[in-house]
């Protein structure tokens, strides 16, 4: 009897407990159909870089609700036409808790090194920043390879690298140096321009940027928050390079950032929108400049040209009509895949599958024409802040860790290859990467 009655009762708890868990699939289901819907609203790029540009997850609708929506749409510093479908998520999805959360504090001034502070003192304080921020990097770095977060499966750029996923800490620092060499950053050049085309033609150069040329020493100025209060732009103008992003000014800024300029290089956004103003903006003149466009992955050059993801070509030419001779060079956007096979064939987990930050890009150029690059407030220093510029008041921290670039990867892997003491990165701001010359591969 008495068994009779267990088996009744587990038999009851079965159902109820089934029951529950078929319901719970069902509720999912249709969250994650609910979902998909969501993504193709919000798959713009804008949209996705306004959001990630502002510390959003794509579905973390707790930073922002209805109220909000037409802040969103008005604050969307380059909207494109199309942008006038923000969608905002509601809070009542099925969610799991964050084991992963930061606890990343900004709290640098416990960071800075005084100069009353003993050697030892000092050293204890960049040890202790440089733990806290390199376990923040690897953090974002594991969080980005999740497809089942925000955004973990987008892949507008249709992807489908087969190469291998070795982990950057296995390999020695001038092995992982020699790979990157082999990825030439390489400018459109005359002969590249589809015959389609002709027309077009004249417009760009026989030679590739900064062919057959070497330098000695070459900065790559980040446009980071942390440059504030830095002092570091005698130093800066000292380089006999010193490359820049975008629009990011020196004019005001000369004490932190120096006031030299060699060359920009500058998004497709920032080329294209009127915003920008590239044709007549100070900061775009008398300056090497090397615009970029990301191309599908599988893109072939002829393709890119007549698909482009902002339309650079028209202020490409305007700049060299106004200005015939400029030194202006547009990248080749299978370089930008070749850096982020880089990426990705040196770590382990999946890498977002967005084109790497301007940054990155600008070091990976850099290396092939200096005999060493050092890369200022890339791996941020000890002045840390939640400022996305260093010109600019907003805050957004993303900016620094990465959410849609593959920043988290790049800054590992540009830390890791950097031959400067921790006291020169994480104090004084720059890492500092010797020159491809300089190998031994
Ligand atoms: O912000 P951005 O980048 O111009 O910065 C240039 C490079 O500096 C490094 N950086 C920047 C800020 C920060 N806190 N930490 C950093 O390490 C990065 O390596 C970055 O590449 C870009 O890469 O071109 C980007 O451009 C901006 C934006 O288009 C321009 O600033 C013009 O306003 C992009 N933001 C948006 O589109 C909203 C950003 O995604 C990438």
């Amino acid at each position: 009897m008495r068994a009779l009655a267990v088996t009744v009762w587990v038999f009851i708890n079965l159902l109820f407990f089934g029951m529950c868990g078929y319901m719970y699939l069902l509720w999912s289901q249709y969250w994650l159909n609910s979902d998909k819907d969501l993504e193709s609203s919000t798959n713009n790029y804008d949209q996705q870089i306004y959001l990630y540009n502002r510390g959003f997850l794509v579905n973390d609708s707790s930073k922002y609700d209805d109220t909000s929506t037409s802040e969103i749409k008005n604050r969307i510093k380059h909207s494109s036409s199309s942008i006038d479908n923000i969608t905002v998520v509601r809070n009542s999805k099925p969610r799991f808790p964050n084991v992963q959360k930061s606890e990343f504090i900004f709290d640098s001034k416990n960071f800075v090194c005084k100069s009353n502070d003993s050697k030892i003192a000092c050293n204890e304080k960049t040890q202790s920043f440089k733990d806290k921020l390199i376990n923040e990097m690897k953090r974002v770095f594991l969080d980005e390879g999740n497809v089942l977060k925000p955004g973990g499966k987008d892949n507008s750029y249709n992807v489908n690298y087969q190469g291998p996923r070795e982990n950057y800490m296995e390999k020695s620092q001038n092995h992982m140096l020699c790979e990157l060499r082999n990825v030439k950053i390489d400018t459109i050049q005359r002969r590249d321009v589809p015959s389609k085309l002709n027309s077009f033609k004249g417009y760009f150069p026989n030679k590739g940027i900064f062919e057959d040329v070497q330098f000695k020493s070459c900065a790559v100025i980040s446009s980071a928050g942390s440059f504030t209060l830095s002092g570091s732009g005698r130093r800066i103008d000292s380089y006999e390079v010193v490359l820049r992003f975008n629009n990011a000014p020196t004019k005001g800024f000369e004490i932190d950032v120096g006031q030299k300029t060699t060359i920009r290089i500058v998004n497709s956004q920032v080329m294209s929108k009127q915003e920008f103003d590239f044709l007549r903006a100070a900061v775009f003149r008398n300056v090497t400049i090397l615009g970029w466009d990301p191309s599908n992955y599988t893109s072939t050059v002829e393709e890119w040209f007549q698909n482009p993801e902002y339309n650079l070509f028209p202020n490409y030419i305007g700049y060299k009509r106004m200005f015939p001779e400029s030194e202006i060079y547009i990248m080749n956007p299978q370089s930008i895949w070749k850096v982020w096979d880089f990426l990705q064939s040196n770590s382990p987990n999946r890498l977002r599958r967005n084109p790497p930050s301007s940054g990155f890009l600008g070091i990976t150029l850099l290396l092939s024409h200096c005999d060493f690059v050092d890369a200022y407030e890339y791996i941020p220093s000890v002045r840390i802040t939640k400022r996305c510029h260093y010109y600019e008041p907003e805050n957004n921290q993303a900016c620094t860790f990465g959410v849609w670039h593959p920043l988290a990867a790049e800054k590992l892997l540009t830390y890791y290859m950097n031959e400067a003491d921790d006291r020169t990165v994480f104090q004084d701001g720059y890492v500092r990467i010797p020159g491809f010359n300089k190998l031994n591969c």
